[in-house]
């Protein structure tokens, strides 16, 4: 039965709603400094830590929790009568659930100014202690890290005169213990990249030690190819926007080909605006893990229209992702194709009545959030690759014009537009686009030259036409005879890495031709 809990979080949104619920439920509440002050502030009566320690918080805070008086109230076994004893003769009260948020120690070091100072200021060592032992007793006491848990902890104790289930307790300890290991996980991470050099902490030089805790959610019912089996496996910790983190309004179980296509729609679509109100609404279609069709307009039915003429024999059976909500005249438009996934931040009641009738239609809503997976993993024989996720986006500064002709600004806004989506498709990609729209796209080639082929028959193919087109390479030209071909096919600009032994030859080869070349510095290998 929850009586008392020791309430002590870092980021403190939520956290005033649950502990007034608690304090109607009757619970005590204990708390450190500043949500302590926080509660205060907000009208609950709330006991310091420090009262209760009969210590000061100390040492700038490094020292608030790590007493028996917390300890033991959190550590003694309820069925164990000496143990009991042991906290009463002592004068430790029980405390029957802790919420804890830890300090932002990933969030900490992710900023590229991030000193080494603030990174060490920033690992917490009071709240794991907490955790642990709090999740060690979870037969007695209820442990949250989560504000997403809070209310069904609630409900649970206004439905039973404030107990908690073993079940509950038990699930939110194993909680915590993936939680802490990925909280030091990431200190050893942060720890081992900076060698002996404590100067390197920009996120870059990260090194890649691998920390994974994983909840297994789905069987599937095959894997790749029929003959395969498979399963689906989360992460324990999940940020908002991560594709995990759907929700399935309708269709079809997801297959492992979905899902793989999912993530790479959605992981293109964030990148033209990753919150409702930034960037242009876009869409994505995505055939086979590329990128079959990608736009941008003035809503999300026009970038879908545009998308959708790129290629609009591979969109068939395709996974569409928007950056926007579906509204119903989008899905009016959608509907009329074979689709196999369709994702959006929000789907409306008319839209979800379009739908209705095509319950083969896998709906996926997911929050529009900005998130990086920590790590990109890669199985092969023997081992895995890990590596930190592409997560550059090149700045204007970086660009750098290498032609006599500078690219016009309609230019320009092409090239960058066909730089990001190259980002999202398979090496060597060749991009061809123009007003803001994908025109042509080689995917997946073992030579840059039949990349540029295989995207301008495509937009031959779709009726497209390719004069004054921009096109992006995800990596530099080895030879001229790759800008030959998409400049023959009609582009008149050119973005691209730069970096070759033979960049004398292609720039020269552009200035030959009248055609503007922008070098990005960096290249978007994705295989
Ligand atoms: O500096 S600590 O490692 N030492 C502690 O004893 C301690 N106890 C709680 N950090 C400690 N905490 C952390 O303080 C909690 O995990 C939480 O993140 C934060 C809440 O502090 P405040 O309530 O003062 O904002």
């Amino acid at each position: 039965m929850i009586r008392t809990a020791l309430l002590s979080v870092s980021d403190k949104s939520g956290i005033v709603p649950f502990a007034k619920s608690l304090h109607d439920c009757g619970v005590k509440l204990i708390s450190t400094g500043g949500t302590a002050k926080l509660l205060a502030e907000n009208g609950l009566p709330v006991v310091e830590v420090s009262e209760i320690t009969g210590f000061p918080e100390m040492l700038d805070g490094r020292v608030k929790t790590l007493h028996p008086m917390v300890h033991g109230g959190l550590l003694a076994r309820r069925d164990y009568p000496e143990h009991m004893a042991a906290i009463k003769e002592h004068g430790i009260g029980a405390i029957d659930m802790l919420v804890i948020n830890l300090y932002p120690f990933q969030k900490t070091v992710a900023q590229e100014e991030c000193s080494f100072e603030d990174a060490i200021e920033n690992i917490d060592i009071g709240g794991p202690a907490m955790l642990r032992a709090a999740a060690k007793n979870h037969k007695d006491v209820t442990v949250l890290i989560s504000p997403t848990d809070y209310d069904a902890v609630l409900a649970e104790m206004r439905a039973n005169k404030n107990e908690v289930s073993f079940a509950t307790n038990f699930k939110l300890a194993k909680k915590v213990y993936a939680h802490t290991a990925q909280y030091d996980g990431a200190i050893a991470n942060y720890l081992s990249s900076l060698g002996d050099n404590l100067e390197h902490t920009t996120r870059s030089e990260y090194p890649q030690t691998l920390h994974l805790a994983f909840d297994k959610v789905q069987e599937m019912r095959y894997g790749e190819n029929p003959h395969q089996s498979a399963a689906f496996y989360k992460d324990t910790q999940l940020v908002p926007g991560a594709l995990a983190n759907y929700r399935q309004l309708q269709g079809k179980e997801l297959s492992y080909n979905n899902i793989a296509d999912a993530d790479a729609a959605w992981e293109c679509v964030k990148s033209f605006g990753n919150t409702v109100t930034s960037g242009q609404p876009a869409c994505v279609i995505i055939k086979h893990a590329n990128p079959c069709g990608v736009a941008v307009a003035n809503s999300a039915l026009e970038a879908y229209q545009k998308a959708f003429k790129t290629d609009s024999t591979s969109a068939f059976g395709g996974i569409i992702a928007f950056n926007r909500p579906c509204d119903g005249a989008t899905a009016e438009a959608v509907s009329k194709q074979f689709v196999e996934v369709l994702i959006a931040p929000a789907f409306s009641p008319e839209a979800l009545a379009i739908f209705a009738s095509k319950q083969n239609v896998r709906l996926l809503e997911i929050e529009l959030a900005e998130t990086i997976n920590p790590q990109d993993i890669k199985r092969v024989g023997g081992g895995l690759l890990v590596q930190s996720p592409d997560a550059k986006n090149v700045l204007p500064s970086e660009l750098r014009v290498v032609t006599k002709r500078q690219p016009t600004p309609k230019e320009m806004e092409d090239l960058m537009f066909a730089w990001r989506v190259a980002k999202y498709v398979k090496s060597n990609a060749i991009v061809f686009c123009g007003d803001g729209m994908t025109l042509g796209v080689g995917a997946g080639q073992m030579s840059r030259i039949d990349s540029a082929r295989i995207a301008s028959i495509k937009a031959q193919n779709a009726g497209l036409t390719l004069q004054n087109s921009a096109v992006a390479s995800d990596a530099f030209f080895p030879f001229r005879d790759g800008l030959d071909v998409v400049v023959d096919a009609g582009a008149t600009c050119v973005i691209q890495p730069g970096g070759s032994m033979r960049d004398d030859e292609v720039v020269a080869a552009a200035d030959e031709r009248g055609v503007a070349m922008v070098y990005t510095g960096t290249r978007h290998f994705r295989h």
